[in-house]
């Protein structure tokens, strides 16, 4: 059926609606079709494009013009995971994506929950998630002559600039394509976030069931394989033979593209140390012989050659200059990316690998033969040492017991809660709280780790959480700072609702970094500050969940392992040595008037 027919049916439907059900008849007569011919509408068309191409998970938030979506996407077997507020929905689509390599779907209503999606849209495309966030529209004619449509906004104008990619479909007959695009444009080349549009008016137009079904299409191979050049191959492996101090670092693109096994096989047969970014812990075990995490100052200052693999050169690494590289920095770099436009983004990169991780690493293990020489016994040696040095000095650490719980003796009976249970997702949020996190608690397989990404982004923890248990079906341990949980914390009820097994431990140390800020002229309380010993646990306790405090290290891991063998939605209120958070965590450089009195 053609666009002009589909426009004319719809008037025809108009008409009938207007005459009543006696005149159903006449109408196909009049259009030459048949009353017998089974009709579809939007809705299903959505529905269907959707089921075609694998989608078993809607995390949405209901409304006008969405509500008749979601419970007919539910009824057609669609899991639909419904949230609070969209902000968390799209984080848990973006996890989904991050975790599964298929784009996790958020679905919102018009302006204002398109609004509150729309970070989490943005936060997924900055980490390269794919996700799409669909949203329903206000009618385009009034939104376009800005008449004042019920939330009226331009939704795809604003969009645009802040995803990968942004589609809107007019007619019933285009909603196979513009899913397909979406797709392919989430999950094809570096992923990213896409925003698809769909007008209220679509969801009711009608088109004839059989040609509906035929203008559906599922995605063949949404990710081809991007096999690298041999001489880039052999570029890089040149670079890496000729290297006196050798370091792979290893980035969450790498974790994202499920080539574990070959990654690890890398790692090993060339014998280089290794060094992960947070949400790449766990790719190999953090007690691998190889990681240089517990010397990380040390080998990135010292490396002259590092290959990152699914890593950019961004704040998180400093640029890969400066200080951190060593002065001056004489450091030469290999990068494997799928996006050839990262090269070069902030320092030469003297050995470009453009391609998907998986091939190219590939491609590199096919050049380590028997004759390899794995790197100098003088770096392997000069970071064993330091390595061994710090790791007694964080044993210490963990050792002591304060009369007061701090981040250390509770993140010791994390770190053990952890070992016991591998499997577990880790969630964590915060700036004390997730940096001491990402050093204490060691991962140990891949994927187990998601938290505030390259924007540092506090509120991803609910959200995350939920897409964790959700397609993992494994324990979820949400480690959170107590300002990060509460930019999501009203979605402990989407928990209870769903009994997801998520055990959430709230650092409670009273404020934004701690808890003893003052104001110096009295009144207000200083603005990083919370109500004392707040009660985080009732909130938990109020869905009908487990809500705990602890006070002691004994306390805690009572309360972690009884939530993690029962699966039971859990809270755990951890009281935190109010004064024992620095500034912004390990990032307090970055302060304004730290980074200024370093000029
Ligand atoms: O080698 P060196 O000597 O350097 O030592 C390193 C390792 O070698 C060593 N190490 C080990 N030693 C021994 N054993 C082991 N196993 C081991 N492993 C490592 O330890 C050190 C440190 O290692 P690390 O961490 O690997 O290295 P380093 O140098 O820290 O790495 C640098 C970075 C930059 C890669 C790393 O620091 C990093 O990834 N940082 C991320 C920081 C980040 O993103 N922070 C979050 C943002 S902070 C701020 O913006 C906050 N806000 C504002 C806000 C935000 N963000 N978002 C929104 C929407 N609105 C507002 C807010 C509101 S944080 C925040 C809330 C904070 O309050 P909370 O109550 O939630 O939290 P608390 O602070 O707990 O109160
Ligand atoms: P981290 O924060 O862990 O350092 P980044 O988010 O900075 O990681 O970098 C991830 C990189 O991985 C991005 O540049 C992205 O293009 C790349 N990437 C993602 N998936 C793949 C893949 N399958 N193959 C190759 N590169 C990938
Ligand atoms: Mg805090």
């Amino acid at each position: 059926m053609g666009r002009s027919q589909v426009s004319t049916g719809q008037n025809c439907m108009a008409l009938l609606i207007h005459l009543g059900q006696s005149q159903t008849k006449r109408y196909f007569h009049m259009t030459n079709e048949t009353p017998e011919q089974e009709q579809t509408d939007g809705f299903n068309l959505v529905i269907d494009a959707l089921k075609l191409n694998d989608i078993d998970t809607i995390y949405a938030l209901p409304g006008i013009p969405i509500t008749d979506l979601t419970r007919k996407a539910q009824a057609a077997g669609i899991r639909m995971i419904s949230f609070r507020h969209e902000q968390h929905a799209g984080n848990a689509a973006a996890a989904a994506g991050f975790l599964t390599q298929k784009p996790g779907i958020c679905l919102t209503v018009s302006a204002p929950g398109f609004l509150n999606g729309l970070t989490a849209l943005t936060n997924a495309t900055t980490n390269c998630f794919p996700m799409i966030l669909i949203s329903g529209s206000s009618e385009r004619e009034i939104v376009d002559l800005q008449q004042g449509d019920y939330e009226e906004m331009d939704q795809l104008a604003i969009a645009k600039p802040l995803c990968k990619a942004a589609f809107r479909v007019l007619h019933a007959e285009d909603i196979g394509v513009g899913i397909a695009r979406a797709i392919r444009s989430a999950l094809s080349g570096r992923p990213g976030g896409v925003y698809l549009d769909l007008p209220a008016k679509l969801f009711s137009q009608t088109m004839e069931a059989e040609a509906g079904k035929r203008s559906l299409i599922k995605v063949i191979d949404p990710a081809p394989r991007q096999i690298p050049a041999a001489d880039a191959v052999k570029r890089a492996l040149d670079l890496l033979k000729g290297a006196k101090r050798p370091l792979i670092v290893l980035g969450k693109g790498a974790a994202y593209a499920q080539a574990d096994a070959d990654i690890r096989a890398l790692v090993e047969k060339s014998g280089i140390p290794y060094l992960p970014m947070s949400m790449a812990k766990g790719l190999l075990p953090d007690t691998h012989e190889q990681s240089a995490a517990a010397t990380r100052s040390y080998v990135l200052a010292e490396a002259d050659v590092v290959m990152l693999v699914g890593a950019r050169l961004n704040w998180l690494l400093s640029h890969g200059k400066g200080k951190t590289w060593g002065t001056p920095s004489s450091t030469k770099f290999i990068q494997i990316d799928i996006s050839p436009t990262e090269m070069d983004s902030n320092v030469p990169i003297s050995a470009p690998l453009v391609g998907d991780i998986g091939s190219c690493v590939s491609a590199l293990l096919g050049g380590i033969g028997s004759d390899w020489a794995k790197p100098p016994a003088e770096w392997l040696q000069a970071i064993g040492e330091r390595k061994d040095k710090n790791m007694a000095k964080m044993a210490a650490t963990l050792a002591l017991n304060p009369a007061i719980m701090n981040f250390h003796s509770a993140l010791n009976v994390v770190r053990n809660v952890v070992k016991a249970n591998p499997e577990a997702v880790v969630v964590n949020e915060g700036a004390n709280t997730l940096d001491f996190t990402r050093s204490i608690v060691d991962m140990y397989l891949p994927r187990k780790r998601l938290d505030v990404g390259t924007w540092g982004i506090m509120g991803i923890g609910m959200g995350f959480a939920v897409a964790a248990a959700v397609t993992t079906g494994k324990p979820v341990i949400a480690i959170e700072g107590d300002s990060a949980f509460g930019f999501s914390g009203m979605e402990v009820e989407t928990i209870c609702r769903y009994n997801l097994p998520i055990c959430i431990v709230v650092f409670n140390n009273n404020g934004i970094y701690k808890g003893t800020d003052v104001n110096p002229l009295g009144g207000d309380v200083a603005p990083t500050v919370f109500v004392k010993n707040a009660r985080y646990e009732m909130m938990m306790q109020a869905f009908g969940g487990v809500g705990v405090v602890a006070n002691t290290p004994a306390e805690l891991a009572k309360a972690m392992e009884e939530a993690v063998a029962s699966g039971r939605p859990t809270l755990i209120n951890a009281i935190i040595d109010e004064t024992a958070g620095t500034e912004s965590g390990r990032i307090t450089s970055l302060n304004p008037q730290s980074a200024a009195k370093k000029k």
